[in-house]
């Protein structure tokens, strides 16, 4: 039987590439979106097809996370095998300026997604987005027994979805699992985290209609993968009988100033004669260092990532560099990267 999928927070970067993984394994998947004033589809229009597609596979439903009457009719409709919640306030800095906010969409979200399936006796599979930002100032290497002591408000309302999710799943025998993944990057990026903004900023530079970069804190170590290899550990999780927790990692630790080399690096840049400083990009509560150990996931999922930063910087970099020489051409450039 062809199964099917909704996908909270489809028109982000890992909702993109989830669904084309979906799709291509013959799933009918329903998108989740918010409504917004302006397109915001713009990672998914290669794969979109309109309500008239005879047999389309592809649906997309306006609601949002704050909304969990909508999210019951919804499920209640598509009775899907599989949720996937990737939906969420998802910056952290930001979280610091819009605190309610992101509890509320990232934190509640999931709960009201929780609370729908349970409320609307739907048999389905649950993945949460679960963040390595939970671990925040407990020091590295983090694996799945490692205390959670989370440093922004993102943070705190990842917690509070992590363990609402563990407690559907003891409480009501949900199948519900969570993934802690480690950051993760792409071309589809969002262009204010750290990677993406330094990416795109070197295509800019070395096209010479930029000077500078101004950044904030360079000393913060992450571990930084590859988004479409995560979103096969994602699927993976959920197909397993047994629902568990997961951390999804390299384990391969690199500093803000060795992404910058690598990215610089890749067009023949030297970083140090273009960045600056801003103190408006540092939060009042650093992360300063998350690697993690993806051993359970290697072992029980049998997934091991192969893109380390420095190719992951030449990938992002490589990207930007034809889409900034694509608009500068005039050219409309699909973002199907
Ligand atoms: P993005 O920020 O790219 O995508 C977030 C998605 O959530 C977007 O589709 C966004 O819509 C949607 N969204 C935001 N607010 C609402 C709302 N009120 N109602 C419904 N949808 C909403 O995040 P990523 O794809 O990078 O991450 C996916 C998930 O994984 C997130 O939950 C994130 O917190 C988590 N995560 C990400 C990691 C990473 O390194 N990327 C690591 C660990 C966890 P719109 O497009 O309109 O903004
Ligand atoms: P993070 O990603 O906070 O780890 O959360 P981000 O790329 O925003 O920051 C990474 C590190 O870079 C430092 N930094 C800057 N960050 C941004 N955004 N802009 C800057 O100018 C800048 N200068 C230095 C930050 O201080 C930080 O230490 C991401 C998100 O995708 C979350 O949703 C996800 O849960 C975690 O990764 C795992």
């Amino acid at each position: 039987m062809p199964r099917t999928a909704v996908i909270t927070g489809i028109t982000g970067q890992d909702g993109s590439y989830l669904a084309e993984l979906l799709l291509g394994k013959g799933y009918t998947v329903h998108g989740l979106m918010r409504r917004s004033s302006s397109f915001n589809t713009e990672r998914i229009d290669h794969i979109y097809e309109d309500p008239q597609t005879p047999g389309r596979r592809l649906v997309l439903h306006h609601v949002d996370l704050s909304d969990g009457v909508a999210l019951v009719n919804l499920l209640r409709d598509v009775r899907p095998d599989e949720v996937y919640n990737l939906g969420a306030q998802s910056h952290v800095r930001v979280s610091f300026d819009a605190p309610l906010y992101t509890g509320d969409v990232t934190g509640l979200g999931a709960l009201r997604l929780l609370e729908a399936i349970r409320a609307g006796g739907v048999e389905t599979r649950l993945y949460q987005a679960s963040s390595s930002e939970m671990f925040g100032s407990t020091p590295p290497p983090q694996n799945e027994t490692t205390p959670f002591h989370p440093r922004s408000p993102y943070g705190c309302a990842k917690v509070m979805a992590y363990w609402a999710t563990v407690n559907y799943r003891e409480a009501y025998g949900m199948h519900a699992v969570n993934g802690i993944l480690f950051n993760h990057e792409s071309p589809r990026r969002g262009e204010t985290f750290v990677t993406r903004k330094i990416t795109r900023a070197v295509a800019r530079i070395r096209a010479g209609l930029q000077e500078h970069l101004y950044l904030g804190n360079l000393d913060a170590v992450r571990d930084w993968g590859y988004a479409p290899e995560y979103v096969e550990a994602m699927w993976r999780m959920l197909q397993r009988d047994e629902p568990d927790d997961y951390v999804v990692a390299t384990g391969v630790a690199a500093t803000v100033r060795d992404f910058l080399d690598a990215a610089f690096g890749a067009v023949g840049l030297d970083w140090e004669r273009h960045v600056r400083h801003d103190p408006k990009y540092e939060r009042p509560t650093e992360v300063d260092a998350l690697i993690g150990d993806a051993s359970k996931a290697q072992k029980l999922l049998d997934w091991s990532p192969e893109v380390r930063y420095d190719e992951l910087a030449r990938i992002m970099v490589e990207a930007d560099v034809a889409q900034l020489e694509a608009e500068l051409s005039g050219r409309r450039v699909r973002v199907d990267r």
